[in-house]
């Protein structure tokens, strides 16, 4: 057993009350602005800004903090093409006739189809690849710990970061996606988790009308 070692919390800042309160409404408001952009800008965007925001990313919690995480930022055109052709296979076989019919209605009021010309245009897509398990020098394998979870965490800061940071997002899975192991050169350790397109939205973007839910459907206090 080895010894844990501690430091004091001198990162944790509090606020009185009404200024708590002043915070979290603006951070909701902010956080409501956020929509899924599924129309891009070819506009660049400096490669500084997606690095913070992988950084902030890197700061989620996970399970016995072993951070099992790794983000691919791809800018280069020709390997966003590799990944355009090889989603789109898989979105022909997924929309024309894969996927069961209640799924697809599912799908219909977002308008979504088998084309991802944002794979190309957006000058960012980040795969997000989950390390199932981490290798040791030597071959041997250690466990990770809620993956799942704390990946879906990781890219929840990641998707705040960039929307705080003025840009869109679109999270995309095409189904399957072990074809980005491949195009990126990813070990078998890692499963991709899913494609986060980003970069600023197309002018004149349109994105379909939803409704969120209100605080009564989502939550319950007792
Ligand atoms: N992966 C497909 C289908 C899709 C599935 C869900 I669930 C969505 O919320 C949106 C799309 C696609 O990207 O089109």
């Amino acid at each position: 057993m080895s010894d844990p070692r501690f430091v004091p919390l001198d990162t944790h800042v509090e606020y009185a009350p009404e200024e708590m309160l002043r915070r979290a409404a603006a951070f909701r408001k902010r956080a409501a602005r956020r929509r899924t952009v599924r129309e891009y800008s070819d506009r660049p965007v400096p490669r500084a800004v997606i690095e913070e925001c992988v950084r902030a990313a890197g700061t989620a919690p996970s399970g016995a903090n072993h951070q099992p995480w790794h983000f691919v930022v791809v800018s280069d055109p020709g390997v966003k093409a590799r990944i355009r052709v090889a989603a789109e296979q898989e979105e022909r076989a997924f929309y024309g006739g894969g996927a069961p019919q209640e799924w697809l209605d599912a799908l219909a009021a977002l308008g979504t189809d088998e084309h991802k010309p944002f794979l190309e245009t957006a000058p960012y897509l980040i795969a997000i690849f989950a390390e199932r398990y981490m290798l040791r020098p030597d071959g041997g394998k250690v466990k990770n710990y809620y993956v799942q979870e704390s990946v879906g965490i990781a890219t929840g800061i990641l998707i705040t970061g960039l929307h705080n940071a003025g840009l869109a997002t679109l999270t995309h899975t095409p189904s399957p996606m072990n074809f980005l192991n491949k195009i990126l050169d990813r070990p078998p350790s890692e499963r991709p988790f899913l494609l986060l397109v980003a970069g600023y939205p197309a002018e004149g973007a349109r994105v379909p009308a939803i409704h969120r839910k209100p605080l009564e459907e989502i939550a319950t206090f007792r």
